[in-house]
């Protein structure tokens, strides 16, 4: 039944008349068949979350097809596969997105509409997976997008853990925390691998041995051993045949036979040891929190680090003639941040110790092999290990260190000689207050190009954090300003944006955003703009539905929206953003004839469980929310609104739906921000510091369309050298005084004076991250934007502008200079 109806029909004729075709008729049977034998449920009793498994499993067939055509042509023609190493993939729902890169959204809502089914209804039912943070685990999703749509061959390699970021509910305006049981109702997406399975040891001992050639080695014999599986899920370009892989391990206890030999056959502890096992792999670690003292973390890298590079080094023995030496030639890796940054000392391990190369060799592949890229200047993020629990637990990987590090610092040495400061900065090993394991030093020697995430953030790497390994080594270091997939935050997010470009420029932009250009002739015809505004508005009545059915909160779709949704961290300062609501608040009043422009404070995000500030801000924005909005004086000009689980399911209602993007860090602090771009493609202003891809996005919208503000990241650091007092700012500032002392005297939790009080104090008397030394600065920025706002003509043409001049914040020309600047892979089409 493979074969088309005619002779002469061409290889797409035919397979759409194949089991996996691509037409309504094929997609249907294609369901049919799943819910019959995938399912197998009484008719009578399928719900539509059984349509959501059975397309799922239609549609992932058809990647399949794909998937095993990509994987022939690459491995057929020898081409570099490249490796993206990384603790957290934040993919969010699959079904719409794999829909439109296979180009049958139309197709299956048609299958769907036959059998009774609404489409939407049915993508609703997904359960997205949350294996991630926030920024850093969302990008490695919008690379892997981008790989595959510029059919570059690509490898995610990550951690399947059992329990993803936890689910936020507000109650009583505190965050609650709810386990992420994403797996429940099964994943439709993965196809479990037990045949690529690996064994990875940890603890023990390492011991010296006489090789056959009479050689000295080491080996090294861990007191524990697990076995990792992998769990692969197909990551489809868009409007190409090339289909990628997202490879993830889950964590099981070895098999019984070699357990038998451990435990002398004890079958109770051998149960034991699985449910041990398991745990390696059980949940995703919270950002913001001290790493150290956390072995399980450590384990947790060193697990799907050394799954991965094992599975490389095998898929390169498995390419007849193909040497471990050709490992730089065939596979590009890149650390996603330092989380697998041990893989260094494990290649090293594997090619020394395993395969037995000399060190020096060894050592020249592992270089040309990895790449680093890092996402983080603050320094309670830069990741350090105890030495004594490294030991503990990676014995030979402790050793490696040590010697990559004698090497190391000799080449310090002859560069600088006499430096004996720069030699302590500089090593692996760091002495102050403990002896630790640096493992951004590590990922940095061990790696021939290291990047950062933004323009200003790589510079600040390159004079600050990194700036004894830049003076070093300069040429290794580079910029690679982050980007975000269109197809997920443009075409799927806003259909109604997607509609009018393509009637306006036509098709095209979807894989070359810099057309969106083209639509810069229209910022000032009456016609486009009122579609325009229409869309926009059309998008505000969505989030305004969801907001309401999800908090209560009625938003009016035709006030200013103003939204700030992101994780909840002081240097990102959703309090500096509640300081201004609260001062309107204070103005109305204060005088019972002021009006303003009416608008929508709408924000989203979580706190680590364990930060007790950001957690404190949650609450503070919702007892401001709650005054504001029930109190007749106010309410007909402000409403707050704040959603709860921010996610990827949630953050494609609401960009789409901003008319001002709050991007209002610290300046110096927030490496480059991917949020922000997001807002920018949508036709949103932003009004924002000079902090991270702030500074691009200002540079590319012109900045006559761009609300700056705020002390500049020199400044910053001059304030915080003249010993910066917070108090000054409030003693000068009598308004600030009076907001201040409203959050601080119960005006808004009842009476309470303690609830808030934390938050208070700890800008008075601290404000590490200078929220009240901008404070006045943003007030006159949001000024600004009010007045720009009154005249809606010109307020849409800054938003067309915007969303035409996004074209460099695709993840398609981040991943390109990837490709072409450390990668060295290029294009590998597959033949339809
Ligand atoms: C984030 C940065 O904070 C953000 O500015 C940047 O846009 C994003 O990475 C992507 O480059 N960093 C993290 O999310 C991060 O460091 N997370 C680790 C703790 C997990």
């Amino acid at each position: 039944s493979a074969s088309g109806p005619s002779s002469e029909s061409t290889p797409e004729q035919t397979r759409s008349h194949s089991r996996t075709g691509m037409d309504p008729d094929s997609i249907r049977r294609g369901i049919v068949d799943h819910l019959r034998y995938s399912i197998g449920r009484p008719a009578a009793t399928l719900r539509p979350e059984h349509y959501y498994r059975a397309l799922a499993l239609a549609v992932r067939d058809r990647m399949q097809d794909n998937r095993v055509a990509s994987t022939r042509t690459s491995l057929e023609l020898g081409h570099k596969v490249v490796c993206y190493f990384s603790a957290e993939f934040l993919m969010g729902p699959q079904l719409g997105v794999n829909l439109l890169d296979l180009g049958i959204e139309a197709a299956a809502a048609t299958a769907l509409a036959e059998l009774g089914q609404d489409l939407d209804e049915v993508l609703a039912c997904e359960e997205e997976p949350g294996l991630g943070n926030g920024g850093l685990g969302r990008l490695a999703a919008c690379y892997l997008d981008s790989l595959a749509t510029l059919e570059r061959p690509a490898i995610g390699y990550g951690i399947r853990y059992e329990y993803g970021i936890f689910d936020q509910e507000i109650r009583d305006g505190w965050q609650v925390e709810k386990t992420d049981n994403w797996l429940v109702a099964g994943n439709p997406w993965e196809i479990a691998k037990p045949d690529v399975s690996y064994r990875v040891g940890w603890r023990g001992y390492s011991e010296h041995y006489r090789d056959a050639g009479d050689v000295d080695r080491v080996r090294w014999v861990p007191g524990r051993v697990l076995r990792g599986v992998a769990y692969d899920t197909p990551v489809q370009g868009y409007d190409v045949r090339t289909c990628n892989v997202l490879t993830l391990w889950s964590a099981h206890a070895v098999d019984s036979f070699a357990l038998a030999a451990f435990n002398t056959g004890d079958y109770y502890k051998a149960v034991e040891d699985e449910v041990n096992s398991e745990t390696v792999t059980k949940v995703l670690y919270p950002n913001d929190e001290p790493e150290a003292g956390k072995r399980l973390r450590l384990l947790q890298q060193y697990f799907f680090v050394s799954c991965s590079l094992q599975h490389i080094l095998h898929i390169l023995d498995d390419l007849a003639g193909t040497s471990v030496r050709a490992l730089p030639e065939r596979f590009a890796v890149q650390l996603n941040d330092t989380h697998p940054s041990i893989a260094v000392a494990e290649l090293m391990r594997l090619l020394v110790d395993e395969r037995r190369l000399d060190w020096d060799e060894a050592w020249a592949i592992t270089v040309a092999t990895f790449g680093y890229t890092n996402h983080t200047l603050l320094p309670e993020a830069l990741e350090t290990w105890p030495l004594a629990m490294f030991d503990e637990s990676l014995p030979r990987h402790l050793e490696i260190i040590y010697e990559i590090n004698r090497r190391f610092l000799d080449e310090v040495r002859a560069a600088f000689p006499g430096d004996e400061a720069r030699l302590r900065r500089m090593s692996l090993i760091g002495e102050e207050g403990g002896k630790t394991v640096r493992m951004a030093h590590l990922a940095t020697v061990g790696s021939h190009a290291i990047n950062g995430v933004a323009a200003l953030h790589t510079e600040l790497l390159e004079h600050s954090v990194l700036a004894d390994f830049y003076q070093l080594w300069p040429e290794r270091f580079g910029n690679k300003t982050n980007g975000v997939t269109p197809r997920r935050f443009l075409a799927r997010a806003n259909p109604g944006l997607r509609e009018l470009l393509d009637a306006t420029i036509g098709p095209g932009w979807l894989t070359d955003l810099d057309r969106l250009r083209e639509l810069e002739p229209f910022a000032d015809d009456p016609t486009f703009q009122r579609q325009w505004r229409e869309v926009k508005r059309g998008n505000k009545a969505r989030l305004a539905r969801y907001v309401h059915e999800h908090t209560g909160i009625e938003l009016n779709p035709d006030w200013l929206f103003d939204i700030q949704v992101k994780r909840i961290h002081e240097y990102k300062r959703q309090h500096l953003n509640v300081l201004h609501i609260v001062t309107l608040y204070h103005r109305l009043k204060q005088d019972p004839d002021a009006t303003i422009a009416p608008r929508a404070f709408v924000f989203g995000g979580k706190a680590a469980p364990g930060y007790f500030l950001a957690k404190r801000i949650i609450k503070l924005i919702n007892a401001v929310g709650e005054r504001v909005n029930n109190d007749p004086d106010v309410n007909r000009f402000l409403r707050v609104a704040f959603v709860p689980n921010f996610n990827v399911q949630n953050a494609e209602l609401i960009y789409p739906a901003a008319d001002l993007s709050e991007q209002i860090s610290t300046a110096g602090k927030e490496a480059s921000g991917t949020g922000n771009m997001k807002f920018m493609m949508n036709g949103a202003l932003t009004i924002g510091t000079l902090d991270g891809a702030n500074v691009e996005i200002r540079d590319e919208a012109g900045p006559e369309n761009f609300f700056l503000f705020g002390r500049t990241a020199d400044e910053v650091e001059q304030i915080k050298r003249d010993g910066y007092r917070p108090a000054d700012y409030v003693d000068g500032n009598p308004e600030l005084a009076a907001v201040l002392g409203l959050i601080g005297d119960g005006t808004f939790t009842h009476g309470d004076t303690e609830v808030l009080r934390p938050v208070v104090d700890n800008l008075y008397r601290d404000d590490p991250f200078l929220v009240l030394a901008d404070y006045a600065a943003y007030l006159e920025a949001q000024e600004r934007v009010s007045a720009a706002w009154a005249d809606s003509a010109g307020w849409t043409r800054m938003s067309i502008y915007n969303s035409a001049r996004s074209g460099k914040f695709s993840s398609d020309r981040a991943i390109a200079e990837y490709c072409d600047d450390i990668w060295d892979v290029g294009p590998v089409p597959v033949p339809k």
